[in-house]
């Protein structure tokens, strides 16, 4: 345990170092709950660096599943899943998954699966790594995706086309003032409101490193205190 523990944290402190990372926050807009994936598109140039899912937004199950452009909201043949995780509450607990793009020359298109209440992908939860600037834009998948026919469950699978995690989500808690605010979040009457969480008012890269680093310190820290 105590050996295991230790690896992990080498291995994840190795990791932060060595790879490039890119945030997206799962069920979120600028720091209020919303259906979507914030930012809804990144570009990434260099092979081999990572997209880090963290699902702390609207509170309920999502995924992060490969699709098509053709097909926004049914599974790519081929493609990842990260399979269901489940956000209990806007306290928690909240989860991670990191792809490897290793194709940064290809659009890498995703959804999220979940359909109830409601479905989430019709409703703007989609996302997408890399897509083209003209063309099949990320917009047009967007709308294509807000008036798809078919919405399909796919099953976990975690290397996809054009990248790949090497696990599921982690279940794991977040420094406070990270998450989201807004609507599926009891108490957000007053307080805080929007402007003061991570993701507000940053462009998405000063947004995601501030959340990286907040977040590996917060992972040091736990795992430093479980070595002792
Ligand atoms: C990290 O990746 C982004 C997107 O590919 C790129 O713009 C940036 O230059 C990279 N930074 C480093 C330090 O490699
Ligand atoms: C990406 O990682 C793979 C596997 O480790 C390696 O073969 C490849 O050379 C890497 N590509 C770059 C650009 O670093
Ligand atoms: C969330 O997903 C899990 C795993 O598929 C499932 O067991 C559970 O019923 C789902 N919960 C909701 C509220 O959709
Ligand atoms: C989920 O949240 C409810 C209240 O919102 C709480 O009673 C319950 O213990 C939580 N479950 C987990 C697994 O955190
Ligand atoms: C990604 O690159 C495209 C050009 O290919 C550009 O229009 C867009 O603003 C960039 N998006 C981000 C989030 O950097
Ligand atoms: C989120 O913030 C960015 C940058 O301030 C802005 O361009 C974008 O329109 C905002 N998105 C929403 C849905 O409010
Ligand atoms: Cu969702």
């Amino acid at each position: 345990m105590r050996f295991a523990a230790a690896v992990s944290a080498l291995a994840l402190a190795g990791a932060a170092m060595a790879q490039n990372d890119t945030i997206i926050k799962v069920g979120e807009v600028n720091g209020t709950m919303a259906l979507k994936f914030d930012p809804p598109f990144v570009n990434i140039t260099q092979p081999n660096s990572t997209v880090t899912f963290i699902f702390d937004g609207v509170p309920g199950n999502h995924t992060v599943a490969q699709s098509t452009f053709a097909n926004p909201c049914e599974p790519m043949e081929g493609g990842f899943n990260s399979g269901f995780f489940f956000v209990n509450s806007s306290s928690g607990p909240f989860g991670t998954w990191t792809l490897t793009v290793t194709d940064v020359n290809t659009p890498i298109w995703f959804y999220c699966a979940q359909q109830t209440p409601k479905v989430h992908c019709t409703a703007g939860m989609v996302g997408a790594i890399n897509p083209p600037a003209t063309g099949n834009t990320f917009d047009k998948f967007a709308a294509q995706a807000s008036s798809a026919a078919t919405v399909v469950y796919p099953s976990t699978v975690l290397s996809g086309a054009g990248a790949f995690a090497t696990a599921g989500v982690a279940s794991t808690t977040l420094p406070s003032g990270s998450s989201p605010t807004g609507s599926g979040s009891s108490g957000s009457g007053s307080g805080t409101g929007t402007g003061s969480g991570a993701p507000s008012a940053s462009s998405p890269s000063s947004a995601g490193s501030l959340s990286t680093n907040g977040f590996v310190a917060f992972l040091a820290a736990a795992f430093g205190v479980a070595i002792l």
